[in-house]
């Protein structure tokens, strides 16, 4: 039987966290933030937006609701369609689930862009060095010779050939006024974030309302499930997609139960 009292903080490696604890992926999340804070990737403000995130996720039954999973094969089919489909990488998501955001953006042909709201060169190199670790070929991010219009602080940075010029635009864990700028520059964008209250899911095409540790492998899953289907049945997908009905139901699940 396992000692569950013998999980503590001090857990070194993930792979000491014992698969069938009751609260492994809380477990596991935490442990890769403080990680990713300890390796300089994640600011210690990325603490509390994952205490956050596991509040609403506790509440969510820590799962997939239906309509998360719709929204994660609705995402696929926008990143399947998109010409220029890129990924955004804050030191939360560096942390979390780097090697899934590389399959991801193999998987749909997008590019991946670091764009922090605590932005400092050394953040941005260790953040792209992560990456690369994790089998990223190119990081864009750090020439910022863009900048989003009417956004006044650091996330308004990017690359002219990245964020600033794409069509289809994922931008996950960030309560913030950059998804609201984005839709002004008319891109579509998917969030995935599991407060369906943050303003960034609010304004999002396709609002993800999961923990990223499972939204991301989920879409990627779809995208190479759907990887031959032609630009009429990714459009069906699409369209079927509801994003107010999904934010309803995630907020009735954590507000009502199951
Ligand atoms: O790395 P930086 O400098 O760009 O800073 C990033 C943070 C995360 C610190 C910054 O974007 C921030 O403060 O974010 P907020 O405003 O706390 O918003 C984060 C949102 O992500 C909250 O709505 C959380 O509920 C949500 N969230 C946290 N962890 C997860 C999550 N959503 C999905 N999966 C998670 N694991």
């Amino acid at each position: 039987m396992t000692d569950y009292d013998t999980v503590s903080a001090d857990v070194e490696e993930e792979e000491e966290i014992p698969e069938d604890h009751p609260r492994y992926q809380d477990l596991l999340t935490r442990h890769r933030i403080e990680e990713g804070v300890e390796k300089g990737i994640t600011h210690l403000q990325g603490m509390h937006a994952e205490g956050r995130g596991s509040a609403f996720d506790y509440l969510l039954g820590e799962e997939t609701i239906p309509t998360a999973e719709e929204a994660e094969r609705a995402a696929a089919a926008h990143l399947l369609l998109a010409d220029r489909p890129v990924l955004s990488i804050n030191g939360n998501v560096a942390a979390l689930v780097p090697g899934e955001m590389v399959d991801l953006a193999e998987a749909v042909d997008a590019d991946l862009e670091v764009n922090l709201f605590n932005r400092t060169p050394e953040r941005m190199e260790a953040i792209a060095d992560h990456l690369r670790d994790h089998g990223a070929e190119d990081v864009k991010g750090l020439e910022a010779d863009a900048r989003i219009p009417n956004l006044d602080h650091q996330r308004a940075k990017v690359d002219e050939d990245g964020i600033y010029a794409a069509d289809v635009v994922l931008v996950p864990l960030e309560d913030g006024d950059r998804a609201e700028a984005l839709d002004e520059m008319g891109k579509t964008e998917i969030v995935v974030d599991l407060n369906p209250l943050s303003r960034s899911p609010q304004v999002a095409d396709v609002p993800i309302v999961d923990n990223i540790i499972r939204a991301i492998p989920n879409v990627t899953a779809h995208a190479r499930d759907l990887a031959d289907a032609d630009d009429d049945r990714l459009r069906g997908i699409v369209e079927e997609f509801d994003p107010d009905r999904a934010l309803e139901a995630a907020e009735k699940r954590i507000r009502n139960g199951l």
